[in-house]
């Protein structure tokens, strides 16, 4: 579980505990994340290790704000407190109180500033020649940044680069005191020297007045322990994730230019999988899933067995659906609507023909009962292609692309297609009459219409249809288990072999279950005779 702390509490209690404690450099998003994975309790900001990723000196030369940007990549990857390495303040007690509230702003916990002047350069260059700042004005900038500060637990520490620039250790003392005096949290005694005793002596004389932070770089061979007995209170580890990731990056580059390959090094590297878990990609699954509206996949059944006998010669060789209209075929026409509405789980329920079905990328289910059964048995057929959402259709529909696009939407378990217009227009099939719980109002608002029965008469000549069904539907959710369980039981059923879909869309309703209506006004047809295939053409000249 997260740390519920603030970061800048975090920094303040880990600095103020009476155990010795430790952060790790960092430079980036990434190499934050790994001290955090790696147990660490807080990371350290170096300004060296910083301008080294920008591949700049650590002088200064990257802008303050190009620091606290990536100190915000930082951050955000992070839940333990970041304490930045701010240099000097980047210039005056004014621009340290600018400093301090940008910090706060992003969340970084604390800021080391060190007693040298703007532009600085890094302590192990040149350390003697490094002027130091004037006491008062750095306790200035120290006051300032303390004044400034909105979050009580913001951590300032004033890091004393007296011995890092030739002066007596008294010097050391009476700066640090000064510091403190003007609000420093903690002092950081820095040291360039390979033994730590200036250090070890720097702590004894201070008798834990204040924490206090070192960086064991050049002394890092000293035994943690003597820190712990000197009661340091916080060790900066300040540089050891930069310089691990040029060695790495070293060695790689320079064998991958040797070998021209990259085969040897494959299992020297982290995979990409890592990579994806660093940058927190579980998380952005677990989102997706939780805020965005995945359309839903949906798979097609296309029902396509039957010649069309009513067509005579034209069926002679090959099944109604590969008629072709206007030089391409009904079912491709119908696979292309399918694709350019994201469905490409097609399966084709054939059986008169079916070797003159040559359509790309569809499945063909065989009916080799065509002959003698009707379209039950073909949608019993393509049961195991059944998918939680999945839309049925006949192989000879013709429409308008939004009618497929917009029943797409619609909701419901089960839900079929109605043209209440064409109730009373000439049909050349079978008419499937509807009969709905409420007549299409055609209002633009979405209706929550319910089926009510469908047949192939009309039920009573006083009782006027609700339109027709066009020859499609679709389930979704539990849709898939009530058509499934109704084609089951239907199956068992002695005249299985002559029922049509419309039998089992009211033996569904017969179980109890709901079938919604999308109704439409026209704009499609079903091809059954000759006057039909001139009625698709100019259909499709006028659709297009
Ligand atoms: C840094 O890490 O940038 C530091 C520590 O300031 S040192 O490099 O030792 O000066
Ligand atoms: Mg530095």
């Amino acid at each position: 579980m997260k740390n519920k702390k603030t970061k800048q509490t975090q920094l303040k209690e880990l600095i103020n505990t009476n155990e010795l404690e430790f952060i790790l450099e960092a430079h980036n998003g990434i190499s934050a994340r790994l001290v955090e994975q790696s147990g660490f309790k807080g990371i350290w900001a170096s300004g060296l290790a910083l301008s080294a990723q920008f591949g700049v000196r650590d002088s200064n030369e990257a802008s303050w704000t190009q620091i606290v940007d990536m100190l915000e990549f930082m951050s955000d990857v992070t839940s333990i407190p970041i304490l930045l390495d701010g240099d000097t303040g980047y210039g005056n007690f004014n621009n340290m109180r600018r400093l301090v509230r940008k910090l706060e702003q992003r969340n970084i916990a604390g800021v080391c500033i060190e007693d040298k002047k703007f532009p600085k350069t890094n302590s192990f260059l040149d350390g003697d020649r490094q002027a130091l700042a004037d006491i008062d004005e750095f306790c200035g900038k120290i006051k300032a940044g303390k004044d400034s500060q909105e979050i009580d637990d913001f951590c300032i520490i004033a890091r004393v680069e007296a011995l890092i620039a030739g002066w007596e250790m008294q010097e050391a003392i009476t700066r640090a005191e000064a510091y403190y005096a003007a609000g420093a949290d903690a002092i950081l005694i820095h040291s360039k020297k390979s033994d730590p005793g200036e250090i070890l002596e720097f702590a004894r004389l201070w008798g834990n007045r204040c924490p206090l932070v070192i960086v064991p770089t050049k002394y890092y061979s000293t035994p943690t322990k003597a820190f712990e007995e000197a009661d340091i209170s916080l060790i900066i580890w300040a540089n050891h994730m930069i310089r691990a990731s040029i060695s790495a990056m070293e060695s790689i580059s320079q064998q991958i230019f040797q070998d021209r390959s990259v085969v040897d090094i494959e299992d020297k590297i982290a995979n990409i999988n890592r990579i994806f878990s660093l940058q927190g990609v579980d998380e952005l699954d677990q989102a997706n899933k939780k805020y965005l509206t995945i359309p839903s996949e949906y798979s097609a059944v296309v029902l396509a067995a039957s010649r069309g006998k009513q067509l005579n010669e034209l069926t002679e060789e090959k099944p109604k659906a590969m008629l072709n209209i206007n030089g391409v075929p009904l079912l491709q026409r119908l696979t292309m609507e399918f694709k350019a509405n994201g469905i490409t789980d097609i399966n084709i329920v054939a059986g008169y023909k079916s070797e003159a079905i040559n359509i790309d990328n569809v499945k063909i289910i065989n009916n080799s009962d065509y002959d003698s059964t009707n379209e039950l048995s073909s949608l019993y057929c393509a049961m195991e292609s059944f998918t939680d959402n999945m839309i049925v259709i006949y192989g000879d529909l013709l429409f308008r692309n939004y009618i497929l696009r917009d029943f797409l939407e619609a909701s419901g378990d089960i839900t079929i297609v109605v043209d209440s217009a064409a109730v009373n227009t000439e049909i050349s099939g079978m008419p499937d009459y509807v009969y709905c719980d409420k007549a299409d109002d055609r209002s633009l608002f979405k209706q929550d219409i319910n089926l009510v029965s469908i047949s192939e008469s009309l039920q009573k000549p006083d009782n006027s249809p609700s339109g027709r069904w066009i020859g499609m539907l679709k389930v979704n959710n539990d849709g898939k288990d009530i058509l499934k369980s109704a084609l089951t039981e239907l199956a068992r059923h002695d005249e299985f072999s002559s029922m049509t879909i419309p039998d089992l869309l009211n033996h569904i309703l017969n179980m109890g279950n709901k079938i919604k209506v999308h109704y439409i006004n026209g704009h499609w047809l079903d091809v059954n005779d000759l006057i039909d295939i001139e009625r698709a053409g100019n259909f499709i000249k006028t659709s297009a």
